[in-house]
């Protein structure tokens, strides 16, 4: 739209030019024809007057002339009239006789024989003054000078411009106006239509058949026809093998799968995701609103599955132009460049996320599920938000299912554990999961939490509780035996609580493989040379700033290694991608700092000749460029205190169509269960972690391929597409 207003802003200023340079032609021809009337008619009267003036001229003229003047000056035309002896001194003249400044040019026209005609400015008048010789016999004896009003003049070039700039802009205005009808009634609407409709048929809306037709887009419609004429015909038959593969067990689950398995299982009956976060976050910079993918495991996993399968999203909108992008009930449609589903944002004020988000879930849940030696801080004050927010989210949802029978509710992570409860008071209809992401801890370490009986009766008010791991789902069902009155079911892996029933499953997670997270595209080397990173080996961390992740371990797994294979030295780069994580929390904010600290160390004591072994960047990166780098990294490192699966080490092998490449995986990971083809290290030793990298660097090509085809099939066999059927599966079969 910029473009077209530029381009209407040139248009119109040329137009301008031209009629202004047509303007400025008629104000010169009116001016020429005014003033050469003007002047002839001097000359006339000039020649009429000097008859009478020289029959006085022998009477001693003074008295004669000043007659014959006083007689002249009654016309209107005249202004007044002067006559100069052969000094140039005056004899005569009438009053006020607007003279020419330059006395000097009487003399001149007695000197050349030859009259001159000048204007001459008053006040708000202007004159014009025609000084001609007077002659007896031929010989000069003085001059006459004529004046005459020249006003009328300027005013009529004032008059023409005033009229014609009134015209241009009339001319303008319909000119803006012809152009914005135009533009947006022929060009916008027909586009726009254009746009609608292939967006409609991407979204799998094969009724829509809105191209439109006229005859400026005739030709551009016609192959737009053909090309979607095609799309739908593949999207038949893709979603006609996908039915054909539902039945086949060994078939690989693709988004188009999962689509169908939807359609058929779920019949119309809609998805609703809850999370703390959101999968698109806008932001404002500079007047520029922006969107990104914030950094995540549950966003990386779930994004697919809502484009596959469309239904209501409800986050915490978190960003500083969400509300502004939102209607106004805070639901916009995603993806930004291709909606798919809708996003519901709730906004949370500054004291409900320090107390809900920062306070309980980050530095009480989270330590509390994570064994890695970092202190849950239990504040009560952050649980009467926590609950608060829970509450919010609840009612959010409430109100979006209101007239919705016996919806499919999916709720994400330790964040929401109390919203299960609270949606199944109000509907107990509502099918409700509720997945937790992260470790379930074991049952002495989950006893130290004040409110452990209120998290688990609020969890245990869903159908269906879902982890990554067999090992989480004992440790839960032992913690729920330790602390609430309830039936155990060790057979079929469920709890009673009078009559309710909930299962306890394990569905272990994972990426779009085949799908989004494979390396597509051509691998660039863009983002290393930007980052300067030339060397024989890369060495690549990816996780959220977070100390859980074992980063400083990871460091000192490095140092130990450069110390005891210091030909490496020089040759190898760790680059960490860190990306800034629940940086409102004090022991982040402390964490950010040690790494920091420590990668600084580490360069100071090994770098030389512009060599780091040690880059880190602090800052969030693109799923495209996360894939160049898994793409050029000869080893991906992850040292995991504690984490619930992992999806980096899922990415970096999905990433690897070369099948080259070796995932180091700590042991600790939730990814270390299913992805038997990485080498597995306790972070805790430096000495393991260093043994790690060696063996991967020296690793022969057919063992790497080795090792990464078993781990492809394992992603790809149990894909995120295969997570949310076989979860959704499971929990349909609970009605
Ligand atoms: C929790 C559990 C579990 C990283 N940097 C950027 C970025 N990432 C993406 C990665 C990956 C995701 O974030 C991180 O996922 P993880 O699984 O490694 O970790 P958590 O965030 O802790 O996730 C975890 C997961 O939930 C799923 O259940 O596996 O155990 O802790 O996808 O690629 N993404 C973007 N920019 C970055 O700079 N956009």
């Amino acid at each position: 739209m910029k473009r077209v207003y530029i381009m209407a802003a040139i248009a119109i200023f040329i137009a301008s030019l031209f009629a202004s340079l047509l303007t400025l032609s008629q104000v010169h021809s009116v001016k020429t024809e005014l003033t050469s009337r003007l002047q002839v008619r001097s000359e006339t009267l000039a020649e009429s007057l000097t008859e009478s003036i020289m029959s006085s001229y022998n009477s001693g003229w003074t008295d004669g002339v000043q007659k014959i003047i006083n007689k002249f000056t009654r016309s209107e035309s005249l202004v007044g009239l002067s006559v100069f002896d052969n000094t140039g001194a005056m004899v005569a003249g009438s009053k006020d006789m607007p003279l020419p400044e330059d006395r000097n040019l009487i003399n001149t026209v007695m000197l050349t024989h030859q009259g001159i005609g000048e204007f001459v400015d008053r006040g708000n008048h202007t004159y014009y003054v025609l000084i001609r010789p007077l002659y007896v016999d031929d010989v000069i004896v003085g001059s006459l000078a004529v004046a005459q009003n020249a006003t009328y003049i300027d005013r009529n070039i004032r008059e023409i411009w005033q009229r014609d700039l009134v015209r241009l802009l009339f001319q303008i205005l319909i000119f803006a106006l012809t152009i914005l009808v135009l533009v947006r009634w022929i060009f916008f609407h027909s586009i726009s239509t254009m746009v609608e409709s292939l967006q409609a048929l991407r979204r799998g809306n094969s009724q829509i058949d809105t191209i439109p037709h006229s005859s400026f887009f005739k030709p551009l419609a016609g192959e737009i026809s053909k090309v979607t004429k095609s799309l739908r015909q593949a999207r038949q038959s893709a979603s006609d093998e996908a039915r054909m593969r539902l039945e086949m067990i060994d078939s690989p689950w693709t988004a188009e799968r999962l689509r169908e398995f939807i359609k058929a299982y779920l019949k119309d009956r809609p998805i609703f995701v809850l999370s703390n976060r959101e999968p698109y976050v806008h932001s404002k910079t500079k007047n520029k609103i922006e969107w990104s993918v914030p950094a995540g495991g549950v966003v990386t996993a779930l994004e697919p599955v809502m484009e596959a399968c469309g239904g209501t999203w409800i986050a915490h909108g978190s960003g500083n132009a969400d509300e502004e992008t939102a209607d106004k009930n805070g639901r916009i449609m995603v993806p930004p460049d291709e909606p798919k589903y809708t996003l519901k944002r709730i906004s949370l004020t500054e004291k409900e996320i320090e107390g809900y988000y920062a306070g309980f879930s980050n530095e009480a849940l989270w330590p509390l599920c994570h064994m890695a030696h970092t202190r849950p801080l239990f504040r009560s004050d952050d649980w009467v938000e926590y609950r608060k927010v829970n509450a919010k989210f609840a009612k959010t949802l409430l109100a979006e299912i209101r007239n919705v029978k016996r919806p499919i509710v999916l709720v994400q992570d330790f964040h929401l554990a109390l919203v299960p409860e609270m949606v199944k008071k109000s509907r107990p209809d509502a099918l409700v999961a509720i997945f937790w992401h992260i470790p379930w801890p074991s049952p002495a370490q989950f006893s130290i939490s004040p409110w452990r009986k209120e998290l688990l009766g609020g969890m245990l008010k869903a159908d269906l509780v879902g982890f990554h791991t067999q090992q989480y789902c004992n440790n839960f069902i032992e913690t729920v035996g330790n602390e609430i009155e309830s039936r155990l079911d060790y057979e079929q892996f469920s709890i009673f609580r009078g009559s309710h029933k909930t299962v306890i499953r394990p569905f272990p997670i994972s990426i779009s493989f085949p799908g989004s997270a494979e390396g597509h595209a051509e691998p660039s080397k863009k983002t290393l040379d930007e980052l300067g990173i030339h060397v024989e080996h890369l060495v690549l961390g990816v996780d959220r700033l977070d100390y859980t992740k074992g980063i400083l371990e990871r460091f000192k797994g490095l140092e130990f290694f450069l110390d005891s294979n210091p030909e490496y030295q020089g040759k190898l780069t760790l680059l960490q991608i860190a990306s800034p994580s629940r940086e409102m929390v004090e022991k982040y904010r402390e964490f950010a700092v040690l790494v920091t600290e420590e990668a600084e160390r580490i360069n100071k004591k090994f770098g030389v000749n512009g060599w780091r072994p040690i880059v880190l960047e602090k800052r969030n990166y693109s799923h495209e460029q996360l894939i160049h780098l898994y793409q050029f990294a000869n080893v991906c490192l992850i040292t995991s205190l504690h984490d619930g699966m992992n999806l980096v080490a899922k990415e970096y092998v999905a990433a690897r169509n070369d099948e080259s490449g070796v995932l180091i995986l700590s042991e600790f990971t939730g990814a270390s269960r299913d992805l038997n083809g990485a080498l597995l290290i306790n972070p805790y030793s430096a000495e393991e972690t260093s043994a790690a990298i060696l063996t991967a660097l020296m690793m022969p090509k057919t063992e790497q391929q080795r090792r990464m085809k078993i781990m492809r099939t394992s992603v790809s066999d149990y894909n995120i597409y295969r997570w949310s059927a076989e979860h959704i599966k499971a929990l349909l079969q609970l009605e």
